[in-house]
């Protein structure tokens, strides 16, 4: 079972929600492209590396299915070998943009685990071949404990190329913190093991880390068939969301951002990203808490960053005029020790715990299972989040994601008692606190609220307070999530306005019901929510 994520845009079989396009510019799918770029200099690009002998040490045998140990055509990869021209899906306008001559050099980070060695290298070479010379400083692979050592080591044959190897299985997060501890260039960037990069990829990313080191930023990534390897370009108008259970999606840029974008090559800002491919400036990197490294295997990891890059001061963008290739798969190749499902959620309610304030509640409305199940300790997380002094998630949601729906919350009536008493509205008498009244089992609706946060409800009218100072009367009013005046929470015993910070009293000079200083444990404002039928 596949939890979590599959974005998967590949394009199923009878189903319409790929983000492939395959008829862009008349273009179809084909693998091939009509004029083939110039053949680089193999030999001095690959040093003493015999491709050959590493290809064909591992091949599939006949009669294998060619799925089974990648979850892709295996046979299909292997047969195109170590590199192949691609078409160049960039917007043309993407080739008039120049660049600094002065970028910064990256390190290269891919982390592997059993990768096929068909994919590893075009991914090697692909980086290799289409990057200026000067920007790549070392293509860094970290082999998360594969079973065949040579995989990685052979190719640290390759000029540039480095491996490093981890003595036992650790996922790709704690990998990737491996690589990053060992780079020695000041940018880094993150590559899945079985990608292949477009023409100038590399350099509209830099460029723009190396305008504003804080922005965080991901080529679009074009899909490279499971089934037959063909490279197809993916649509230029989505960015990365997710819905309440933390499951990652391909989305629409919103139809307003849309509109305005007269500049196809402009970047995308984007509220998360996929997670594999992106480039990052290191010193942010380091500054910014690198990753959680108590999440394991595979998931969650770019949620946890993405939040934190976006409330800690940062930015994620897409950007257009970069493209790479990555191979989409519909399951894990490979196992995980403590269970796909028990993993994902590990990682996903550490990093909901860590960052989601208040609305975590809805990523376990919509993740049951998640409750109850273990996460580890989260101190470290939470001191570095109050070290960096991020903002709250709310901000997250009204500035970068507000597009994320907040789910109608169940309403459950309660009424709400003080002492032996009960609050009312009578259309004769307004609110006030009188007796705790049944009609048979069941409760006047006069007496009935619902406590939705922000709102305190009852059917369409909500309790406002009239203006932002002690003694301010409290009334219904028709109600409105936004409206300042109406928002409450509850705070220990009390029912705390939140733009006043003052307190729902029932007994000040004002009359039965109004808002003052706060005093806990003051009997006349200790509210007590009771569910009723
Ligand atoms: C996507 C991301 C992936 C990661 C993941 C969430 C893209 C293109 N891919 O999943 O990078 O952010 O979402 O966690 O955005 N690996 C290890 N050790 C392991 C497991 C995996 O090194 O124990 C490697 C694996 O070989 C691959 C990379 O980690 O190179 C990502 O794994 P994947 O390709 O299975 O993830 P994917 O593309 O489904
Ligand atoms: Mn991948």
């Amino acid at each position: 079972m596949k939890t979590g994520y599959p974005p998967d845009p590949t394009p199923h079989p009878g189903g319409s929600c790929g983000r492939t396009e395959t008829a862009v510019n008349g273009f179809n799918s084909s693998l091939e492209v009509s004029q083939p770029p110039p053949p680089e200099p193999q030999g001095q690009l690959l040093g003493g590396f015999d491709e050959k002998a590493y290809l064909s040490a591992k091949q599939l045998k006949a009669g294998d299915d060619p799925y089974r140990e990648h979850a892709f055509n295996l046979q299909e990869s292997d047969r195109l070998g170590g590199e192949r021209a691609i078409r160049d899906t960039r917007h043309y306008r993407c080739a008039a943009l120049s660049y600094d001559a002065d970028l910064p050099s990256t390190t290269v980070i891919i982390t592997f685990h059993n990768e096929a060695r068909s994919t590893l290298l075009r991914t090697v070479k692909s980086v290799l071949m289409r990057s200026p010379p000067s920007l790549i400083q070392e293509v860094l692979l970290i082999d998360d404990f594969s079973s065949d050592l040579e995989d990685c080591q052979l190719l640290a044959q390759i000029p540039k190329v480095r491996c490093l190897r981890n003595s036992r299985r650790e996922g790709l997060i704690r990998s990737r913190v491996k690589g990053a501890n060992s780079a020695s260039a000041p940018i880094l960037t993150f590559l899945d093991s079985h990608c292949e990069v477009n023409t100038d990829w590399l350099q509209p990313m830099i460029q723009r880390v190396k305008e504003d080191h804080t922005r965080v930023v991901s080529p679009i990534i074009d899909v490279i068939s499971l089934d037959n390897f063909a490279y197809l370009a993916a649509s230029a108008d989505l960015r990365g969301g997710f819905d309440w259970s933390l499951h990652f999606k391909w989305e629409q840029i919103p139809i307003e951002q849309k509109m305005a974008r007269s500049d196809p090559t402009l970047p995308i800002r984007t509220p998360v990203i996929a997670g594999g491919i992106f480039v990052m400036d290191k010193s942010w990197f380091n500054h910014l808490g690198q990753y959680d490294t108590h999440m394991d295997i595979w998931g969650g990891e770019n949620f946890e960053l993405s939040f934190r890059v976006w409330m800690c001061g940062g930015s994620l963008e897409i950007l257009p005029c970069s493209r790479v290739g990555h191979v989409f798969r519909k399951r894990h190749p490979y196992d995980f020790p403590e269970g796909n499902a028990l993993t994902y959620i590990k990682n996903t309610r550490r990093a909901a715990e860590v960052w989601m304030d208040e609305y975590k509640q809805f990523y376990y409305s919509a993740r049951p299972s998640a409750q109850g199940k273990a996460f580890g300790s989260i101190t470290e997380r939470l001191s570095l989040r109050r070290k960096l002094n991020c903002k709250p998630f709310r901000w997250y949601m009204e500035n970068v994601y507000p597009e994320l729906r907040v789910p109608e919350q169940a309403a459950v009536a309660s009424v709400l008692k003080q002492g032996g008493l009960c609050l009312e509205n009578r259309r004769t008498d307004g609110l006030i606190l009188t007796e705790c009244r049944s009609i048979g089992v069941s409760r006047p609706s006069s007496q009935k609220w619902e406590l939705v946060e922000p709102l305190i409800r009852q059917q369409d009218l909500c309790l406002a307070i009239s203006t932002f100072s002690a003694g301010s009367k409290v009334k219904m009013e028709l109600c409105n999530a936004k409206e300042p005046r109406q928002k409450w929470k509850p705070k220990g015993t009390a029912l705390l306005h939140m733009v006043s910070g003052l307190c729902l009293d029932s007994q000040t000079p004002a009359g039965p019901l109004a808002v003052a200083q706060c005093r806990p444990l003051l009997a006349s404002q200790v509210w007590e929510p009771q569910v009723v039928t």
